[in-house]
């Protein structure tokens, strides 16, 4: 096969269907490759060790899932593994490097090179005039923000964006000095994940989570699990799938692409299993619905439990739907005039496949309902989750053990933040707790999110950029854009455990400041501090870090944003050192203000932590009508237009959200390859491309507008007609600003309109106007 494209020599790209369970000897295999790159065999392996304790380790920042209830004592999972390896690395990235380096040179280098330099050892701010980064003292990094701060019209000109790992306590932190600056700019990665559930589950139930725990996971009778790739992004569902299936619980996967969860497992830490070569199933019925096709399917299940109710009256749950519930006759009503004729083609699925989930909807006594970005990222993502409530609520699914709406969050400390005040919409009630305990006027009118920040950067109207970790300008929306956005700026900033690309797409004053990582011991002067944070099921518990830092010149989240804090807010109400001191005193604080969080430091001390109560959980539903309320929105025409297809982008196997280890992408069978489309077969051939055949992919959005990427490789896939998948973020250049859905204004990433044709002659793969992971140079916006 030809050598795929790319910034850096490729070996010859493959695809081969994948034939082995998940997890296993390939995800061994990968752990130890990547502990060997990193210098960390030893050192990595004993921390990994600690990982994910009941007392003691640091929470695994690899993903959101739940810690193991059972003192499993190897709660751990590949891409975990290779997340803390990631950050534990010896390879440091410090002056001299900087030094020999222009940043318009480092413009040329692929994300994975930058990252791979190692940890940022001391603060950094960046010479115009020799377009070097330079090193420079905390200090004065400090008061160049402060005074660029203080120098604006408006405290609104700033915006404080936060990625999901940010500790409970630094996230407290953060909000409180945009908030005490006077704004809640606070747009944060949610923004592009789990907007949509947190707006759908507070109008259904009042609560913006789900209401299951890991208990609950392993007492349902029926899970199903909807537009999520398990195996690679939440590992260790696997060990939850693999048990429920022992059990003879129902597992069923709703995705266009059949993922390796949806398969078979070998238990992540079930070193016997895997000596054996033994695998459990994962699931008990697989079905493909067309790219946004999943309300028009739930609501094909609603209808075929509606109508076995006319026969058979246990099908629903009566007396919880009179008891508890607002707007079951409407709902009914519309239901009953949705035809099957409409909801076989808005899901592309047959009636017979949605009446095979539908019964082992109704012949279960519980079920969990499952989700992530496939459901998410969507135009109709709000009604589509209310859809899934609507399920739930006909048969009482809400409220009892084993049974519930379960989304399964991304960044490990993402609920945690969104809990502890990221929120650019922030409630009344927590603002005037905010204001009567830290004694500060926080702003009450609405803050901007992440496309509005981007925009708002781009019109000048935001000046400067503070980004809390991730890679924004990698993880936004239509890149070019972004880019265009960031060097607007009068000042970027960025405090990050490595280099990336968001450090090179810079405002016209631009820092970055290295922070410590979650496995590292973050001593201040009350001792050694830990910090907490919250897992998908509401868990809150302590982190401890354990390694020496990376560089003696780290300073902690918190002491980052005491330092900006004190520099922009000379005459501020808040005790910003006497916090960063000892945690303990943050926690305190945050219990005064944060429902759910009393006694904070005590109960938060106990082996497993605590669970935030979710009123949703006891039946009290926060709603206007005091009851759970159906939802009755109409199916929205999904179809894609003849010649067009629906493209999502979505992680491969072997990165972190922006962060590539390979390219490769095992339980996809997909070696060396990352500037893909994957496509069905027949739309393929309608089409004149052939396998690894070069292509050119258009994407349309809303305003008519045009985005192309050009030279990608054609991958045939199993997936329904009508459907293409790339990853993110090389196809975030097709994501147009203005494609965010109405309902939850998040980017529609796994939704967009194109047409792809096979590239002119002479376009190849080997163009050099692609590359791999440098998407500016692969834009022709039309
Ligand atoms: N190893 C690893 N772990 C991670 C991450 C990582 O990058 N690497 N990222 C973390 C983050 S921040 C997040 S938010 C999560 C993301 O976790 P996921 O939601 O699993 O992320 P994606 O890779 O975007 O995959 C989305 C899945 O949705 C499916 N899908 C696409 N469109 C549809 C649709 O219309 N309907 C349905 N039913 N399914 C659809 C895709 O086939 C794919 O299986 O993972 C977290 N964990
Ligand atoms: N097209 C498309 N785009 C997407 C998505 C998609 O599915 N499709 N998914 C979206 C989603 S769900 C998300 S969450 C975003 C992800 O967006 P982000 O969260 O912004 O990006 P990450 O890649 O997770 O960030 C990686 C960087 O975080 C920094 N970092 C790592 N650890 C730490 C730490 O402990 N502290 C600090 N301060 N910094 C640290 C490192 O410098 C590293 O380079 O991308 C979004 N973009
Ligand atoms: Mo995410």
């Amino acid at each position: 096969m030809e050598p795929s494209v790319g910034a850096v020599p490729h070996a010859p790209a493959g695809s081969h269907p994948y034939r082995h369970p998940a997890a296993g000897w390939g995800a061994a295999k990968s752990v130890t490759r990547v502990l060997l790159e990193q210098g960390e065999l030893r050192e990595g392996t004993r921390a990994i060790l600690k990982m994910n304790h009941e007392n003691g380790g640091f929470d695994c920042p690899g993903c959101a899932w739940p810690d193991s209830l059972k003192g499993i004592h190897l709660d751990i999972c590949e891409n975990g593994i290779k997340h803390v390896t990631w950050e534990m690395t010896r390879k440091r990235v410090g002056r001299e490097f900087f030094a020999a380096h222009t940043v318009s040179e480092l413009e040329e280098w692929s994300d994975f090179k930058l990252e791979d330099q190692g940890r940022l050892t001391e603060p950094l701010v960046y010479d115009a005039e020799t377009d070097h980064y330079v090193p420079i003292a905390w200090k004065d990094a400090f008061e160049l923000i402060g005074s660029t701060l203080r120098g604006l019209d408006s405290p609104n000109q700033a915006a404080y964006y936060t990625s999901g790992r940010l500790g409970n306590e630094a996230t407290f932190l953060y909000q409180l000095m945009a908030r005490e600056l006077g704004t809640n700019n606070l747009p944060d990665c949610s923004n592009m994940c789990h907007e949509a559930s947190g707006r759908a589950l507070t109008a259904a139930l009042g609560t913006a989570k789900g209401t299951c725990d890991l208990k609950d996971w392993e007492s349902t009778d029926a899970l199903f699990i909807l537009g999520v790739n398990a195996a690679s992004n939440a590992p260790r569902m696997l060990t939850a799938l693999a048990e429920a299936y022992r059990r003879g619980a129902q597992i069923v996967h709703i995705n266009p692409l059949v993922e390796a969860a949806a398969t078979r497992t070998i238990v992540p830490h079930e070193f016997a299993q895997m000596a054996m070569d033994k695998a459990t199933k994962t699931s008990t019925l697989n079905i493909q619905p067309r790219i946004g096709g999943d309300m028009a399917l739930i609501r094909g299940m609603a209808k075929a439990v509606l109508e076995w109710a006319q026969g058979d009256p246990k099908a629903l749950d009566e007396e919880f739907i009179d008891r508890h519930t607002q707007g079951y006759e409407e709902y009914r009503a519309l239901v009953e005039a949705t035809s099957w004729d409409e909801i076989e083609r808005q899901s592309a699925v047959g009636r017979q496949d949605i009446v095979k989930a539908a019964q082992v909807y109704r012949d279960a006594d519980r079920s969990v309902v499952c989700w992530c970005l496939g459901i998410t990222q969507h135009e109709h993502g709000v009604d589509t989750i209310r859809e899934i409530v609507n399920l739930l609520l006909l048969r009482g699914n809400i409220g009892r053990e084993g049974a519930g709406p379960s989304p399964v969050r991304g960044h490990s400390n993402v609920q945690g933040n969104r809990t502890c005040g990221i929120d650019h919409r922030p409630g009344a009630e927590f603002l005037d707790r905010l204001a009567q305990v830290c004694r500060i006027d926080p702003p009450r009118e609405f803050g901007l999110d992440t496309v509005r920040t981007v925009q708002a950067m781009h019109r000048g109207e935001v000046k400067v950029f503070c980004g809390m970790g991730g890679n924004f300008a990698l993880a936004a929306p239509d890149t070019r854009y972004t880019y265009e956005a960031l060097r607007n700026c009068e000042l970027t900033f960025h405090v990050s455990t490595k280099l990336n690309r968001s450090h090179l797409v810079h405002g016209k004053k631009a820092l970055i400041l290295p922070c410590l990582g979650r496995t590292e011991k973050d001593h201040q002067r009350g001792g050694v501090q830990q910090m907490s944070v919250e897992d998908s099921m509401s868990m809150v518990h302590l982190s401890l870090g354990m390694k020496k830092p990376a560089s003696p010149y780290l300073l902690s989240e918190p002491a980052i944003i005491a330092g900006i804090a004190k520099a922009a807010l000379p005459r501020t109400k808040t005790p910003w050192d006497w916090y960063v001191q000892d945690y303990d005193r943050i926690r305190d604080t945050m219990a005064k203000v944060l429902e759910g969080f009393e006694d904070f430091n005590r109960r938060v001390r106990l082996p497993l932590g605590f669970r935030i109560k979710q009123p949703a959980r006891e039946l009290v539903f926060l709603t206007p009508s005091g009851k759970a309320e159906f939802s009755t929105a109409p199916l929205p025409n999904t179809v894609p237009a003849p010649g067009t297809l629906l493209l999502g982008t979505m992680r491969s196997h072997d990165q972190w959200n922006t962060t590539i280890y390979s390219d490769d992408d095992r339980y996809r069978g997909i070696k060396n390859l990352r500037t893909l489309v994957l496509m069905n077969k027949k739309d393929m051939r309608e089409r004149g491309i052939a396998q690894f055949d070069p292509v050119d992919i258009v994407a349309t959005s809303k305003d008519g507008s045009q985005r192309a990427l050009n030279g990608f490789s054609a991958v045939e896939y199993a997936l329904p007609r009508g459907c293409a998948a790339g990853y993110m973020p090389e196809m975030n250049v097709l994501v147009g600003i203005k494609d965010y859905s109405r309902q939850s204004d998040q980017p529609l990433m796994k939704n967009l309109k194109v047409t792809i044709k096979r590239s002119k002659a002479g376009a190849g793969p080997q163009s050099k106007t692609v590359t791999a992971r440098a998407p500016r140079a692969s834009v022709t916006a039309q």
